[in-house]
């Protein structure tokens, strides 16, 4: 069988700059055939999962304003599961967690509204009741994204500084407002901000400190992203957690079941069979 990284299409330089840096920046991983097939299926299933919802962005409440977020998109729309569990996507994460074996953590949409406010500087880590940081998240445009159009920055080797801080994005657990990046111990570290072409795809690890602009631009900014899990990662906490809680996960338990299937490896054309319990419709308790 072929390794990861020859599977993902990863170079050496590559991982090893995933490692220093804490992100990384892949252009062409997708050819235009598969995001004109992606695109749409995603845009579909945002569609039927926001169906209920007409408000205008100013009605929302300040998460909802910095993107709209569907979940889980691959158990209700299986157009969607060929993207989720993309080889190259999945094969790369196992390659830069440096793992014989990954699982899918979630998959979701962030579309930032035309508008839309910045996305706060956070890590995704402490919204994850993971036992180890052993996860990376992929972040994928379906069109170019630039300053002023909700693009991505991240802080270069945050990764390490041992920052686990929670940061509450648009107060939605009616946490204060956190500049994170205003910590001391994070001084002296760049935040590089990263334009993506179509076609490209940007990883980070789950300790990573990132954010976003706002949406300067009148047109959505549609991305998807997926966070994989090095297999063998147990449940570090009881607070409730609905992936979790659906496949009845305690505290200390390995994670496993329908929700977080292996994504790598995985036979080809092979996609796990999506859990019988769906989630709620939009995303609501940011989850990274
Ligand atoms: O797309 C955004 O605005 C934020 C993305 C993010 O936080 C993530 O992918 O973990």
């Amino acid at each position: 069988m072929r390794t990861a990284k020859e599977q993902s299409g990863l170079s050496q330089l590559q991982i090893d700059a995933f490692q220093r840096d804490g992100f990384l920046l892949v252009d062409d991983l997708f050819t235009d055939e598969e995001l004109d097939r992606f695109g749409p299926a995603v845009d579909a299933a945002v569609r039927h999962r926001t169906s209920d919802d007409h408000r205008p962005l100013a009605s929302k409440n300040l998460y909802e304003q910095t993107f709209v977020q569907c979940m889980r998109l691959w158990e209700d729309h299986p157009q969607v599961a060929p993207f989720t569990f993309h080889t190259k996507l999945c094969a790369a994460a196992a390659a830069l967690l440096q793992v014989d074996c990954v699982r899918l953590w979630h998959d979701q949409a962030l579309y930032k509204e035309p508008g839309g406010r910045k996305t706060d500087a956070h890590l995704d880590y402490p919204f994850w009741p993971v036992d180890r940081t052993d996860l990376v998240s992929v972040w994928i445009p379906f069109a170019d994204v630039h300053p002023g159009g909700g693009m991505m920055s991240y802080l270069r080797g945050s990764h390490l500084s041992g920052i686990t801080e929670f940061v509450d994005i648009g107060q939605l657990r009616g946490g204060k407002p956190y500049e994170l990046l205003q910590d001391e111990r994070l001084a002296g570290m760049a935040l590089i901000p990263v334009p993506a072409k179509r076609g490209s795809a940007i990883f980070h690890h789950a300790c990573t400190i990132h954010a976003a602009d706002r949406n300067d631009t009148d047109r959505t900014r549609r991305v998807f992203t997926m966070a994989y899990m090095a297999d063998g990662c147990r449940r570090s906490r009881d607070d409730a957690y609905f992936a979790l809680d659906r496949d009845g996960h305690k505290q200390g338990e390995l994670i496993t079941g329908a929700g977080h299937p292996v994504a790598w490896p995985l036979a080809a054309g092979d996609f796990p069979k999506p859990p019988s319990v769906l989630g709620p419709k939009t995303g609501f308790g940011y989850s990274g």
